[in-house]
Parts: structure tokens; sequence; C-alpha cells
């Protein structure tokens, strides 16, 4: 499966922020993604100061951060400064346009102050689109639209995932690609996010699968990897992220060709 060269698709962004985003991975030399699912700001700190340096994108989940304030997202965004990197916080929005135009930009959280990126569920119908879209915030931002999912016995079909890409075809100046398993289009304006990815485990207890880097970009057809726990419980975080990065990076050169 051949593709473009991230230079490349990055001039083919009508979306600024995927285009930073394909320029950081370029520089970087860089297709990984932290997940940073700890639940101390402290913790989501020092992950991220050590790990920074190896990331193109840090996913984050606000919500689990006991003590997450408005100084913590100030030192979260001079990190992504620090280290070039930028922010995807993972909120898998799923309710009606209005409510998740309130839940982006109000609240304790307001995210779209802050977050490069969020995700989100095509379930209620597009217009959960037409309600991020109206939102006030950041003035470069993109969504990625979950298409697939990597646990157990999800409940995404063919002709689901095939809607959300006509979504995102639809809406290239907002929607800059998929949470997926595997290559959901050609078109090469559209990132594809994957979760699921350990180098040394195939899944958790709790419906979690895993594959390796390889297999989720060469075989599979992903751009970037997300990795959590393959990460954050390692000994030392900072040489397993580098591992990480270079299976990505050496994944992305294969296939290439
Ligand atoms: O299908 C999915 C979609 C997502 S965004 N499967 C997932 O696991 N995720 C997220 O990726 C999940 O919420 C978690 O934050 C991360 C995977 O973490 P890990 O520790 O299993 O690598």
């Amino acid at each position: 499966m051949l593709r473009l060269p991230y230079a490349q698709r990055a001039e083919l962004q009508t979306n600024a922020a995927a285009k930073k985003l394909l320029q950081i991975m370029e520089a970087k030399q860089s297709n990984l993604s932290l997940s940073l699912d700890v639940t101390s700001k402290a913790e989501a700190l020092r992950l991220a100061d050590i790990v920074g340096p190896k990331l193109c994108l840090l996913k984050t989940h606000i919500d689990i951060i006991e003590d997450a304030d408005a100084a913590f997202i100030a030192d979260l965004t001079a990190l992504a400064k620090q280290h070039n990197f930028l922010i995807f916080e993972d909120r898998k929005f799923a309710d009606v346009g209005n409510t998740v135009k309130l839940q982006y930009e109000s609240g304790p959280f307001k995210i779209s102050s802050w977050a490069d990126f969020v995700n989100f569920h095509l379930l209620p119908g597009p217009g959960i689109l037409d309600g991020l879209i109206a939102a006030k915030g950041k003035a470069e931002r993109g969504f990625i639209v979950l298409s697939q999912m990597s646990s157990k016995g999800n409940l995404f079909t063919k002709d689901y995932s095939q809607a959300t890409v006509a979504l995102a075809e639809q809406h290239p100046e907002h929607v800059i690609g998929f949470i997926c398993q595997n290559k959901q289009t050609k078109d090469p304006r559209f990132l594809h996010l994957t979760p699921g990815v350990n180098l040394a485990s195939k899944g958790d207890a709790l419906g979690q699968q895993y594959r390796d880097p390889t297999q989720a970009i060469v075989k599979e057809g992903c751009d970037i990897i997300i990795v959590g726990r393959g990460i954050i419980e390692a000994d030392n975080p900072l040489t397993v992220a580098e591992e990480y990065r270079v299976a990505g990076w050496d994944a992305y050169q294969t296939s290439l060709g």
C-alpha cells in the first residue's frame, strides 16, 4: 500500500492544524501520539515533558485528571510549544449539535480554547459536526471522526464506517481524518489515527485489542499510532517511546516503497 510523503500531504491540506501536524511529523520524524492516560496533573506534565520530544501529537482525556485546572492547561500547552507537538483531546463527543457545542466550549475544561483536535461519533447524525464547527475556540483546529474502534465486540459496521468517510469528504476543511483500525480512504488529505498499538501485549482484560506499529502502518494503512500503556507503564517511558517512534517511522518509510 504505497503512500505520499507527509510533506506532500501537508501541501494538500485545507485545514491549518492538520497541515501543521503533518509538518511536525516530517520535522520530528514521528508518527507517534502518546495517550496521556494518567490521573494527576503532576504525572501528566512529567510524562509530557519527558516524552514530548518524541511525539507529533499528545492525546489527552482531560476528564480523568483529578486536579485539572486552568494552570494545568497552561503548563500543557507550554510543553506543546516547547517540544513542538499538537494536542488532541479524546473527548469522543456523541450528543446533539447544541449540547456538543456547549460541552466543547464551556464547562470547567473549555476544550475548544486549547485543543488542536477533538474527536466525535457520527451516531447522532451530521448535526454533531455542525455543533463543533459553530463553537467558539482556537482559530486553527480540526475534528476527527471515529470510523472504527479497537475494542472487542464493538458495534461499528462497514456501512457506518463508510458514512463517516462520506462526511469527512464533504468537510475536508474541518474533518482531518479518522480514528480507525485500517485504511478508510485512499484520499491523501485524510489522516488515519490508530489506537490499539502495543509492542509487548495483545490486549487487556477490559476488551482492548493490540497489534504492533508495523501491522498498523504497513499492513493496515494507518498514519499515526496512538500508544498509551505501552509507554506510560514502562519503567523508562523515554526509552520505550523512542522504540515506538523508530518502529512507527520505519513502518512509514516502508509504506512509501
Ligand atoms: O477505538 C479506540 C479509540 C480510542 S481513541 N480505542 C482506544 O483505545 N482509544 C483510546 O486510545 C483509549 O481511550 C485510550 O486513551 C487509548 C489507548 O490506550 P492504551 O493504553 O490501550 O494504549
